[in-house]
């Protein structure tokens, strides 16, 4: 292969002329400068000297990929591969470009319209009051239409029930279901997951749920958390823990969750508080179920989900937690952070993932209620 030189003062400039001379793909073999003579007690200008062999078409060239190029194909790869194994209320959410019409904007109202057209009188009231919660127009439909019966007059769907309340509840006994409190266990020890996104309110909750078990129904409970990766987070859940005087573990592999849970043979209850995660982050989603899995017994897995996500949003994160962990229930977090939570209906009704808490502030442990049909009809209709 010819190998050409250029000279010239400026070593980017010389090798734009290569490129433009032999095609973008060169092959810089080497550079040297040389010192222009002037005067002999003057320095001359500095010169440069590039020596670029043009590389053939065929001529392999080594592929240079950097890492965080390398992270987001294999990312591709996952959504790509996730996408094709979803449930089918998720299908359509994976990218933006593919969200359902429901979603996009300036048609929302278009097609709640069309949704809604065999709804009529106070079925066609209620289905709209839930829209304006955020409800998505199809899952107002299915809930409203489960409290319906056809009216002759206009042959559409209309409310059989004296209440939207009574309705409401209903469409939801038929649309979700519903686990109860986890006081009730079969076998012991319950153990119990809350994996979910950054700051929904996991570790706040389970100590909820904690203080409830051993205070209200005088269980024994232990905490083990696997967050050792937030500063401060462990010693949070250590406070909680010895206000409830239960034991308390913080730990960061499999090998130790699986030992620390054959030691706790006699508890009721083994509550295991997770580092939140992005949905978006593989390679830590990985690193949680890496630590959960290994053991014998069966960890339910509770996702916690706060109530001021974006529907598209939540959507996602039930989804691709899902391709991660079988999930025994959804907790909503922080519906006092709303006045439209229609995602207490959505996310149930459409990915029928059972539901079980509901976290109602800051307060521990007071502000936590068992999820129920009537609850979930309370707060849509912001009683
Ligand atoms: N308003 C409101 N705040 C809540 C609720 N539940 C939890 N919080 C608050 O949300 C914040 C985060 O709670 P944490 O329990 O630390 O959340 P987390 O999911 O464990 O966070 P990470 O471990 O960082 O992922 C705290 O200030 C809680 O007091 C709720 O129902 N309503
Ligand atoms: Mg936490």
């Amino acid at each position: 292969m010819e190998v050409k030189v250029y000279e010239g003062y400026n070593l980017e400039e010389l090798i734009e002329k290569a490129k433009k001379e032999l095609g973008e793909d060169i092959k810089i073999l080497h550079y040297e400068t040389i010192e222009e003579k002037r005067f002999f007690f003057l320095k001359g200008r500095k010169k440069y000297k590039l020596f670029v062999e043009p590389v053939e078409d065929d001529e392999p060239i080594e592929p240079v990929i950097k890492f965080e190029e390398l992270l987001d194909k294999i990312e591709d790869i996952i959504d790509k591969k996730i996408q094709t194994t979803l449930p089918k209320y998720a299908q359509n959410m994976a990218t933006p470009e593919n969200l359902p019409p429901h979603i996009a904007p300036n048609t929302v109202e278009d097609k709640a319209s069309k949704v809604l057209s065999e709804l009529t009188g106070d079925a066609l009231e209620l289905a709209n009051l839930l829209i304006e919660k955020d409800v998505q127009p199809e899952v107002a439909k299915k809930v409203v239409m489960a409290a319906c019966g056809l009216d002759i007059d206009t042959n559409k769907w209309d409310l059989n029930t004296v209440t939207y309340k009574e309705a409401l509840i209903k469409g939801i006994k038929e649309n979700i279901k519903f686990t109860g409190a986890i006081d009730k266990i079969i076998e012991k020890p319950g153990i119990f997951a809350f994996i979910g996104p950054t700051g929904v309110g996991k570790t706040t909750n389970l100590f909820k749920i904690a203080s409830q078990l051993v205070i209200n129904k005088n269980k024994k409970v232990a905490v083990i958390s696997t967050d050792t990766f937030k500063v401060g987070a462990a010693q949070q859940a250590r406070t909680y823990a010895n206000i409830l005087n239960i034991p308390f573990y913080s730990i960061s592999e499999s090998k130790k969750l699986k030992n620390i849970i054959e030691d706790l043979k006699e508890m009721d209850f083994i509550l295991i508080d997770t580092v939140g995660r992005s949905h978006y982050d593989y390679w830590r989603l990985g690193e949680i179920k890496e630590i959960l899995t290994g053991i014998q017994q069966e960890i339910k897995n509770i996702l916690t989900i706060s109530c001021n996500f974006k529907n598209e949003d939540a959507f996602e994160v039930v989804y691709k937690y899902q391709t991660f962990f079988p999930i025994h229930s959804l907790f909503f977090t922080k519906i006092d952070e709303t006045k439209k939570p229609g995602l207490l209906l959505n996310l149930p009704v459409e990915t029928r993932i059972p539901v079980s808490y509901l976290s109602t502030g800051q307060r521990v442990p007071e502000d936590l209620k068992v999820l129920s049909p009537e609850v979930i009809a309370s707060y849509i209709l912001g009683e």
